[in-house]
């Protein structure tokens, strides 16, 4: 397998359905190292754990962390099974962004951001992601987000360990389209 491919599997089970592999994730949504390799095996998806710390290492967007030992292994973020990632609460940027399509913007200014399938509305530093996000739905539109004013108003931000910020919900008062 090529490491985008590993990527995506990973994502796929370490996110959403580990199931599929017959593993499960623990609160934190850690799973042993060892137990994924035999798992991912003995479903038609072999790779050595060279292979998996090259993946963790060079992952464009640093998805996946081993644990202190490397003996387990979790996804930063994104995940829509139940995990606490145990993130402290952090002061944000004034400023965030998020990318969506198009089509998606009569509900979102009706209805805010919602976090649909995942834990969290998932908002990035610099326009540039929020592109790249967006793009993956459809006709890409930059949301600016003012995380200063949640700030103040109460709303707790937290940032994954690469990098995304997390956020419940952003109501529509603090969203304006991107001129
Ligand atoms: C939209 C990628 C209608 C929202 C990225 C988005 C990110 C609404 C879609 C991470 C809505 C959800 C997450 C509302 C939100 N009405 N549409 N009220 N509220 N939406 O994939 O933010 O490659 O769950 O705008 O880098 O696109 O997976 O979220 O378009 O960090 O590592 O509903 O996924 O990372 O889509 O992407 P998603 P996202 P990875």
């Amino acid at each position: 397998m090529q490491p985008k491919e590993i990527s995506k599997f990973l994502s796929l089970v370490l996110r959403h359905q580990p199931q599929l592999i017959g593993i499960e994730l623990d609160a934190q949504g850690w799973v042993d190292v060892t137990l994924l390799l035999q798992q991912l095996a003995a479903h038609q998806k072999v790779i050595n754990k060279a292979q998996l710390e090259e993946v963790v290492r060079t992952n464009d967007k640093q998805r996946f962390a081993f644990n202190e030992d490397k003996t387990r292994i979790r996804a930063n973020q994104g995940h829509s099974v139940t995990v606490d990632l145990g993130l402290a609460p952090q002061t944000p940027p004034a400023i965030l962004y998020h990318g969506t399509a198009e089509k998606s913007l009569p509900s979102i200014l009706e209805q805010g951001l919602l976090p649909q399938q995942r834990h969290h509305v998932h908002l990035s530093k610099d326009k540039t992601t929020a592109h790249k996000v967006g793009q993956r739905h459809g006709k890409p539109v930059i949301l600016v987000i003012d995380s200063e004013k949640m700030t103040k108003d109460g709303f707790t931000f937290y940032l994954s360990e690469n990098s995304v910020w997390l956020v419940a919900t952003v109501p529509t008062q603090y969203i304006r389209r991107e001129e």
